[in-house]
């Protein structure tokens, strides 16, 4: 039978679930940040150029932990790359609206996509950029060989309890432009970040796993 303090346990482990919730990180520096005024697309990708060398790692904070170390400069190993592709839309001096796409690939092809909306701050005089985001929809997807793991130039991690699951996220992006999305911009040192956490619905499915656990253990 369930008594009070199976359910308290339960709950209370759902709320440490909830606490600590981060699964994976990740942030990239001195990606080549561009805007065309035009078709009012903001870009940022990884570059490895004599006025650019983008760097940057991808950490597990679950199961085996492990960080994808991406060395600066790793830009032309394999297939490793970041894009991020944003459609920039009720632009002012200081503020603009932007959705689209932000995509991390691994030396061997595999892939951390998701669909971001947010907003952008413009700061007078300089120009600071900040833009900052959410998804629902992050993913894991092992291309090619199913080798269940996200490769760095350096350092791993498995990706074998994330691929198939989806998460929700949080993305910022910093760069510094003086006109802000007022003309077109190439070459702007851009930097990002994100975190991913699982979806409310994961969490409580996380507290019934636990609950049914300690339900089992009263059985035996
Ligand atoms: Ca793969
Ligand atoms: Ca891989």
């Amino acid at each position: 039978m369930i008594t009070r303090s199976t359910i308290a346990i339960a709950l209370a482990a759902g709320c440490s679930l909830a606490a600590a919730d981060t699964v994976v990180s990740y942030s990239y520096t001195d990606l080549n940040g561009s805007y065309d005024s035009l078709s009012q697309l903001f870009s940022a990708s990884a570059e490895n150029s004599a006025d650019l060398a983008s760097g940057g790692d991808v950490s597990s904070l679950i199961g085996d932990k492990g960080t994808a170390q991406f060395d600066t400069g790793f830009f032309g190993l394999g297939n490793a790359d970041v894009s991020i592709q944003l459609e920039i839309f009720n632009i002012t001096a200081s503020s603009a609206d932007a959705n689209g796409i932000v995509s991390l690939t691994d030396v061997d092809g595999d892939t951390l996509t998701a669909s971001v909306q947010g907003s952008w701050d413009i700061l007078a005089p300089f120009g600071f950029m900040f833009f900052s985001g959410t998804s629902s929809d992050f993913e894991f997807t092992d291309n090619g060989d199913t080798d269940a793991r996200f490769d760095g130039a350096n350092g791993s991690f498995s990706i074998a309890e994330l691929v198939d699951r989806v998460f929700d996220g949080a993305v910022s992006i910093i760069l510094q432009s003086p006109g802000g999305f007022g003309g077109d911009f190439d070459g702007v040192s851009t930097q990002t970040d994100g975190i991913l956490i699982p979806t409310p619905g994961a969490v409580v499915i996380a507290g019934m796993g636990v609950m049914g656990m300690a339900i089992r253990r009263r059985r035996n």
